[in-house]
């Protein structure tokens, strides 16, 4: 297939000077990158599979390049996540390499793994020819996703998905070489890497990655030369936030060609606030990671709030009934659940063909679980998600299940549920209900004492990680069951419980 960055490869006009991305104050121009990146795609090309430690930095891009370039299977790991999390991705994906910035402090579970230090400087090799064999379906990147119950699921990203993809967000969005995007996405998932790294890179353009969120740093970066931001909506909301103190941030925001929000629905709200202040839209596009893109508002459209637009170009997308009738009617009423196809799938989830089969229909298309009805323009408005065990905070998908089974794991605990419910800055926040064990000397109706919420969410912080932690924890005497033993989230609400409630803040 044609090179996924002929920008790397010379059949791009940039020229080698061109720069290609900056983390603070490092920054590589395309000739650099083609020289490191290509130097340690020759000493990983017989890998099976490598990790890579994605922390906000050059050797992040540097290594996941590499791997494309080598095309040798990537799996981006979070650098923040405990023990238990990247034991499960390490022992399911099965990596041979873990590639790092030189000095960054590895745990034990990749104690294992051999450890080769990224090079952002490595001396040019001289351009490899690319690997023999390597097909549009080839496996590039394996991302881990949470699902209702379990631990998360490898999706198989084959190189094909991320031109598509890619490919199509530039005709929507008018992306060129000319583009610098600015973001602050971390980058383990989709978002932040694929189309916040990858996606500038494509294109022969740059990306300056601001390591943490700031409103002080996007309003620098959009004051300069650059041209797009990237953001889930808890961003968009802290920029909302901002703005009425700020007319720097405002006159910033202002000057963007586009600022697109997405992982996340933005409220409406937020939309109105940052137009009023800055004069632009910010427009929505709808993607998983088992998708890659799938809809936008095109940068040529009408920016609509409360939409993620229309089909992107080579991506088919159906609503389908509960008993999966197509929904016909573009009525901006009728529910359907989101069935998409194309070339911007995903292939299978690693090691799962039970959970691979279960999510695509007999003909081929993918269930979203996502809810919508379309406008009759063809605007798609999602309107909720079938799971409700599924919860997107600050924009990362979280099963209830992983939380439920971690607090489960901890001594003090004899009952959890977990549930989702709404929340200005993230959207929704991560709310735990526990029926303590007894302790000794307690007698019936004592509250558990304040220590303990705090260590429960501290646990789970540490088991899987941080964006995973209840922020608000909840004692009960017993949760609500159904005849079956199933139990009734919905009633959580009014079951008698004791008043405590530990809210962890955002941090
Ligand atoms: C707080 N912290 C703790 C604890 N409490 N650490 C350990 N134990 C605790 N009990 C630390 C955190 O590690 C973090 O450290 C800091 O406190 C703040 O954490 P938190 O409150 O979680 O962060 P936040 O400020 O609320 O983060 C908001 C955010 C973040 C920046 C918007 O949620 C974010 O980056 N979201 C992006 C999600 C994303 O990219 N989703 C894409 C997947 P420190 O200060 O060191 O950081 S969806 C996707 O890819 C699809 C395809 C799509 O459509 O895009
Ligand atoms: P993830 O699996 O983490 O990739 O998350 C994918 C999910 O994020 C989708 O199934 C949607 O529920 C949600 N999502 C992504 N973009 C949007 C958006 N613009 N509006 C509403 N939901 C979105």
């Amino acid at each position: 297939m044609s090179p996924l960055f002929p920008a790397l490869t010379g059949d791009f006009p940039a020229t080698a000077d061109r720069p290609a991305l900056r983390f603070g104050e490092r920054s590589l121009t395309y000739g650099q990158l083609a020289g490191s990146a290509g130097a340690l795609a020759a000493r990983i090309q017989d890998a099976g599979r490598v990790a890579v430690w994605a922390t906000p930095t050059p050797e992040t891009a540097v290594g996941v390049v590499a791997a494309l370039l080598a095309g040798v299977p990537a799996v981006p790991l979070n650098p923040k996540s405990g023990e238990s999390e990247l034991g499960h991705i390490v022992k399911d994906s099965a990596p041979e390499l873990v590639l790092t910035a030189p000095g960054a402090e590895l745990p034990t579970a990749l104690g294992q793994l051999t450890r080769l230090d990224v090079d952002v400087h490595a001396p040019d090799p001289g351009a490899a020819p690319p690997p023999a064999g390597l097909t549009p379906d080839h496996p590039a990147l394996v991302v881990y996703t949470s699902g209702t119950t379990g631990p998360p699921k490898g999706a198989v990203i084959p190189r094909r998905a991320i031109a598509a993809t890619l490919d199509a967000l530039a005709d929507a969005w008018q992306w060129t070489a000319d583009d610098v995007l600015v973001h602050a996405l971390p980058l383990f998932h989709v978002h932040g890497l694929i189309l916040g790294v990858l996606g500038p890179l494509r294109r022969g353009g740059s990306v300056r990655h601001l390591g943490r969120f700031d409103p002080a740093g996007v309003a620098r970066e959009l004051a300069g030369d650059a041209t797009m931001l990237f953001g889930v909506p808890t961003m968009y909301h802290r920029l909302a936030e901002a703005l009425p103190g700020d007319p720097a941030l405002a006159s910033a925001l202002g000057r963007a060609r586009l600022l697109v929000s997405g992982s996340a629905a933005l409220p409406v709200h937020d939309h109105e606030r940052i137009a009023a202040a800055t004069g632009r839209r910010v427009i929505e596009r709808y993607g998983m990671t088992e998708t890659l893109m799938n809809t936008s508002v095109r940068a040529d459209g009408e920016p609509r709030a409360g939409t993620v637009g229309v089909p992107l170009p080579g991506v088919e997308l159906r609503l389908v009934e509960e008993d999966g009738t197509p929904v016909a009617a573009y009525d901006g009423e009728t529910v359907g659940e989101i069935q998409v196809r194309g070339p911007n799938l995903f292939i299978e989830y690693l090691n799962r063909p039970d959970a691979t089969a279960a999510a695509f229909t007999a003909d081929g298309w993918f269930r979203t679980g996502d809810m919508a009805v379309r406008d009759p323009d063809g605007y798609v408005r999602i309107v909720g998600r079938k799971a409700t065990d599924l919860i997107k905070s600050g924009g990362y998908k979280i099963g209830a299940g992983e939380i439920e089974n971690a607090l489960l794991e901890h001594p003090a605990v004899r009952e959890a549920a977990v549930t989702g419910e709404p929340d200005d800055d993230l959207g929704e926040r991560i709310v735990a209900w526990v029926v303590p064990e007894d302790r000794p000397g307690d007698r019936p109706g004592d509250r558990p004492d304040d220590g303990l919420a705090a260590e429960l969410t501290r646990h789970v912080a540490d088991r899987l990680a941080p964006h995973k932690r209840p922020r608000t924890v909840r004692f009960l005497g017993s949760l609500p069951r159904n005849d079956m033993g199933k139990i009734m989230k919905r009633a959580l609400k009014d079951a008698p419980q004791h008043t405590h409630e530990n809210v962890t803040g955002h941090g």
